[in-house]
């Protein structure tokens, strides 16, 4: 029995699989194993004899099914091990470069326009997108009869049934901020407002939601000139060129007056734009003094302050700069054309580092 013993504990001890602890199992154990028939073999021997054989065959029996047991789970843990170790990664290592999201254009030139503003002392200022039509029109000296207000193709939202009140819209233009931090902060103000506005309007040039920065100046003694030495000053480091010649054309803005709107020189050549030299002009802003009617809505005193005020369309802008053929492109969220128009991450636009590349 002690060989037997022997035998078997060295077997499983040597086993690689669990396979082979399977056939050692059955050989030992199994119905037909050597251990069992030797129990079978207890009916033919003498009480005394079975007396001392009995147990000792059951020791055994149990003395291998736990080896078999032990050795089962020492491969199965060595096998984990096994996988584990190929399954290793370092976590700490770098994201691959292509999986890296980017910049949107849209994103990188309101960052280039705020780094340009807040050189020449503007800070930024934001509000709702959802405004009362008084802040979107009446403010800005845009009454309810006024052409303009069905000109801007206004999303109007629903109020409450029998709730009389006028239903409140997206608004159509940034100037609501203006209007809002005049109010809050009065004057001296030097702010530009970027941000979402909507109209509803969809074709080749157009989309329902868009991107527009308004700028606005108030203070004791400020001029058209002010406005051209601003515009020249933004012009020059947007497009990153030493030199730009402005054309102030006379315009209507009900919100300004005088008003005009502002193209700079460029040339077309060879397809692509060049800003400062060639015979063209490229319209890319309207601005003007802002309107006394507008200072009084927001509790500025006329008689004692004036400011001008701009406005101008990021998407515009980006892809003029930026040779983006397509404004519906902007929102379609298609990784290839993110991949190739975006900016990288960590690129953030300084007037010192550099505003784009
Ligand atoms: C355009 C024209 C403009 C303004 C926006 C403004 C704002 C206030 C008062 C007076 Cl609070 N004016 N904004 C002024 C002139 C033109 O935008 O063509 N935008 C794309």
């Amino acid at each position: 029995m002690d060989d037997l013993r022997d035998k078997y504990i060295s077997l499983i001890a040597g086993a690689t699989a669990e396979a082979t602890l399977e056939d050692l199992r059955v050989q030992a154990i199994g119905k037909k194993g050597e251990i069992s028939l030797k129990m079978r073999e207890l009916g033919k021997m003498t009480p005394e004899q079975r007396q001392e054989a009995g147990p000792k065959l059951n020791a055994l029996k149990d003395e291998i099914t736990s080896a078999l047991a032990a050795k089962k789970e020492a491969l199965a843990d060595a096998a984990l091990d096994e996988r584990l170790r190929g399954e290793w990664l370092d976590v700490t290592l770098p994201v691959r470069a292509r999986r890296q999201g980017t910049i949107h254009p849209i994103s990188q030139v309101t960052e280039e326009v705020t780094a340009i503003f807040a050189d020449m002392g503007f800070a930024v200022a934001e509000g709702p997108q959802v405004e009362s039509d008084w802040y979107n029109f009446d403010a800005l000296n845009i009454p309810g009869h006024h052409p303009a207000r069905a000109e801007m193709d206004t999303f109007y939202t629903h109020r409450g049934e029998g709730d009389e009140r006028p239903p409140h819209v997206l608004r159509t233009h940034t100037s609501p901020v203006q209007i809002r931090t005049m109010q809050e902060q009065g004057a001296p103000i030097r702010i530009i407002a970027p941000g979402r506005v909507y109209r509803a309007d969809y074709d080749m040039t157009h989309t329902p939601m868009f991107h527009q920065v308004e700028g606005l100046a108030i203070d004791k003694d400020i001029s058209m000139a002010n406005l051209k030495w601003v515009l020249e000053e933004f012009v020059k480091a947007f497009f990153e060129v030493d030199d730009v010649e402005l054309r102030f054309r006379a315009s209507h803005f009900p919100f300004t007056e005088p008003s005009a709107e502002v193209d700079i020189r460029c040339s077309w050549e060879g397809g692509t734009l060049k800003v400062g030299e060639g015979d063209d002009w490229l319209e890319i802003l309207g601005s003007g003094m802002v309107h006394p009617k507008v200072l009084e809505a927001s509790n500025i005193d006329p008689t004692e302050w004036q400011g001008f005020a701009f406005g101008m369309g990021i998407d515009r802008i980006a892809m003029l700069k930026y040779g983006i053929p397509d404004l519906r492109a902007f929102f379609d969220s298609d990784l290839r054309w993110l991949r190739h128009y975006g900016f990288a991450a960590l690129d953030v636009p300084t007037l010192r580092g550099g505003l784009s590349r």
